[in-house]
């Protein structure tokens, strides 16, 4: 019973931390590119306007459904004039296309991947039969908001054929050396490869082609899509930089509160001058006093001077959320932003936060607060994977619509939980902290060791909040 009610915990507290925070980098794809950083990997795209078979796969069941396709991709802000995807469709054997095999593949800067692993569900599945092979047709590379990759000088084997050939002939010029980053994943096991191409070659392939790149300097940038969805503070952040010179800059990792379309005001910021380097190009700062947010705040970034200076940032080439961008660039770190934005690509900051959440009214918790002798906040790792289907962040002003949808806070026992009801006062010695909440506030703390301790003493009177 016991275990049951961990569990409970368990599943309430990854919800609770999934979310809280939205769309920021994934610390183990954080960790990768910040190791990357000053690599410039080959890029190589499938070609313009082009199918491609891929004799690469044979599918061995007689028949099943390709359920998934991992994929190696390239993912740009879709405008007026870039706005057609790529799709995958089945050709027999004698190279006629099969009628209603098509599928888009169809991401936008809403729901890209935070860990970098692109996996498409094929909704409903393309069913298949043993002989049948994948294609892939990528259309004009200009206008195309996801571009697929190949990685060339690998064994592999494709053909080339006119976008939009329903006949082909499949005995005609194999291709062997580019791996097309397209792999499809089936009910069961019925996917052969002669070059033991596997679903984590792919991912892996996936991860090397994409870039880090330095920031563009001076200026400031709100991230509409990677944002706070319940009330709570930053207690770390953790980021990729590179530390190449020893003039201290003003950069700055910040939260940002929307009041109206083309008015924002900065509610915290972390000056990232002074870290802990704790991996390769990886940082982290903890702000003396925790930077609160509420639900509907908004990462920024201020990105100073970048040429050979100290912690310079760095961000993802593409594949992240859109970018908006304060135009001109700015000499210091705004507070305030009163004016329409642009809309500037969509890379992907190499920044995560660890958070603790808050609640504002706790039943039945006070009573137990005398005798708690545990004050530690939890982080949370911001671990984002699936995208949200119920909040609507965007309308074409780009003005943040955040439902206030119920958010769950688990509050196991009288050992979790804190009484932080005095003043927040920010008495901090960190500029531009403008930290405003004043009122009471309960932490929920929710990790691990409390949990192995409750089982101690088994006085759990796990108390769930709906708040
Ligand atoms: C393929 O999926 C469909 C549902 O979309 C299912 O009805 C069918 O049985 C599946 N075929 C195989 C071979 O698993
Ligand atoms: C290829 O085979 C399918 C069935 O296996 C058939 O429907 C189609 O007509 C054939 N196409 C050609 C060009 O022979
Ligand atoms: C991304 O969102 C669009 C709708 O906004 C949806 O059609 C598409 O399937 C989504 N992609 C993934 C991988 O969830
Ligand atoms: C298909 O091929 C793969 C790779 O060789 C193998 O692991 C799998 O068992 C095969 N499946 C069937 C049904 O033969
Ligand atoms: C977050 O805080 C705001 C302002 O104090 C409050 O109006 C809102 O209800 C809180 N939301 C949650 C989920 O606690
Ligand atoms: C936003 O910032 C401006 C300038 O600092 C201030 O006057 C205003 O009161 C702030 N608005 C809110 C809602 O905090
Ligand atoms: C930082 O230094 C490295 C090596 O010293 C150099 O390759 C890189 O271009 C520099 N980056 C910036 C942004 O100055
Ligand atoms: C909780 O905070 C209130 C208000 O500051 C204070 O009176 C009370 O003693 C605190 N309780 C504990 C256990 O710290
Ligand atoms: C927070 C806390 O009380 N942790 C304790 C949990 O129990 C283990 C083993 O009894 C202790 O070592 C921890 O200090």
């Amino acid at each position: 019973m016991l275990c049951g009610l961990i569990l409970l915990f368990l599943l309430s507290l990854s919800k609770g931390a999934e979310q809280c925070t939205e769309r920021f980098m994934e610390l183990p794809l954080l960790t990768y590119r910040a190791q990357r950083i000053g690599t410039s990997p080959s890029q190589t795209f499938v070609g313009n306007n082009r199918l491609r078979v891929l004799q690469e796969y044979q599918f061995n069941c007689s028949f099943t459904n390709i359920t998934s396709l991992i994929l190696g991709i390239n993912i740009r802000e879709a405008t007026g004039s870039r706005n057609l995807y790529p799709s995958v469709q089945v050709f027999r054997p004698n190279g006629s296309l099969v009628t209603g095999s098509e599928r888009t593949i169809y991401y936008s800067t809403s729901n890209v991947s935070t860990s970098g692993v692109f996996e498409y569900p094929l909704n409903p599945p393309i069913p298949i039969m043993s002989g049948d092979l994948l294609a892939v047709s990528q259309p004009l590379r200009g206008n195309s908001v996801v571009r697929v990759y190949y990685i060339s000088g690998i064994t592999a084997n494709s053909q080339e054929f006119n976008y939009d050939d329903t006949n082909v002939d499949l005995t005609t010029n194999p291709i062997t050396n580019q791996l097309i980053l397209v792999y499809p994943v089936t009910d069961g096991y019925c996917v052969n490869s002669a070059n033991s191409i596997t679903p984590s070659v792919i991912k892996q392939k996936a991860l090397e082609v994409l870039r880090s790149q330095v920031f563009f300097g001076q200026h400031q940038f709100i991230y509409p899509w990677i944002v706070f969805s319940c009330n709570g503070s930053v207690t770390k952040w953790i980021f990729g930089a590179n530390n190449n010179g020893s003039t201290a800059i003003q950069s700055e990792l910040q939260i940002w509160r929307q009041l109206s379309p083309n008015n924002y005001n900065k509610t915290g910021s972390s000056l990232v001058n002074a870290n802990t380097m704790i991996g390769t190009n990886l940082y982290e700062f903890i702000p003396q006093t925790p930077l609160q947010f509420q639900e509907g705040d908004i990462f920024g970034v201020y990105s100073d001077r970048t040429d050979g200076e100290r912690l310079v940032l760095y961000e993802q080439r593409f594949n992240g959320p859109t970018n908006l961008r304060v135009d001109p660039g700015q000499n210091s770190p705004p507070s305030t932003i009163s004016q329409s934005l642009a809309v500037a690509n969509n890379d992907f900051p190499l920044v995560t936060v660890k958070i603790s959440v808050s609640t504002e009214s706790v039943p039945d918790a006070t009573s137990s607060v005398e005798n708690s002798p545990v004050i530690s906040i939890t982080s949370f790792p911001s671990i984002m994977s699936s995208p949200p289907s119920t909040e609507s962040f965007h309308s074409t002003s780009f003005y943040l619509q955040v439902s206030r949808s119920t958010r769950h806070v688990a509050i196991l026992s009288s050992q979790v939980i804190v009484n932080s009801s005095e003043n927040l006062t920010p008495t901090n010695t960190q500029t531009n902290n403008a930290i405003t909440s004043t009122t009471s506030t309960i932490i929920a703390i929710l990790s691990s060791q409390v949990i192995a301790n409750s089982s101690e003493n088994p006085r759990p009177t796990n108390t769930q909040t709906n708040n």
